[in-house]
């Protein structure tokens, strides 16, 4: 459960909306594998993650990018059920794959950088305050198969 004022829904969404999920997606999942390289062992079908180029250049991390950012994207039509929105991904991430889910915290500051990157000056302080909420929900609603 987060608890966003509904001026901070508005300014979520509203930015959202000019997100270009497929490339947003792709440079904070790349950024995850090059910043936190352990994170690569969950990736090794994905082929050629030998170098920082070639995993921000590699077409199966923006693929699988995308897939977690219009899967996140979800969770933002529900802020007030996120639980129950990644139910079936926690236990996904959980049971079947045994992502640590210290790396969901990693991975939505990823998205946080890739924001401000992309949005500057329009990615405000108040704004990175709405997010990083958004993303500490995302991440507690994924980890919750995990308690
Ligand atoms: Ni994640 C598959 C969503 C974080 C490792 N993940 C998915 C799928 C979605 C998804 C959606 C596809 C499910 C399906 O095919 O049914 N993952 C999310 C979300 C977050 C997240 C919303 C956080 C915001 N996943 C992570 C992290 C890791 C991770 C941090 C590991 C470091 N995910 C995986 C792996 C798969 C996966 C591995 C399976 C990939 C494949 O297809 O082989």
């Amino acid at each position: 459960m987060v608890h966003l004022t509904a001026e901070e829904k508005d300014a979520v969404l509203g930015l959202w909306g000019k997100v270009n999920v497929q490339e947003v997606g792709g440079e904070a999942l790349g950024r995850l594998l090059v910043v936190y390289p352990w994170t690569q062992r969950f990736f090794e079908s994905f082929g050629d993650l030998s170098s920082a180029d070639a995993v921000m250049n590699n077409p199966k991390v923006k693929a699988h990018g995308k897939k977690v950012l219009d899967s996140f994207a979800d969770g933002l039509k529900h802020l007030d059920n996120l639980k129950g929105t990644f139910a079936a991904l926690s236990e996904l991430h959980c049971d079947k794959l045994h992502v640590d889910p210290e790396n969901f915290r990693l991975l939505g500051n990823e998205l946080v950088v890739v924001l401000a990157r992309t949005f500057g000056k329009e990615f405000t302080p108040e704004l990175q305050a709405a997010y990083q909420k958004v993303v500490a929900g995302v991440a507690n609603a994924l980890a919750h198969r995990y308690h």
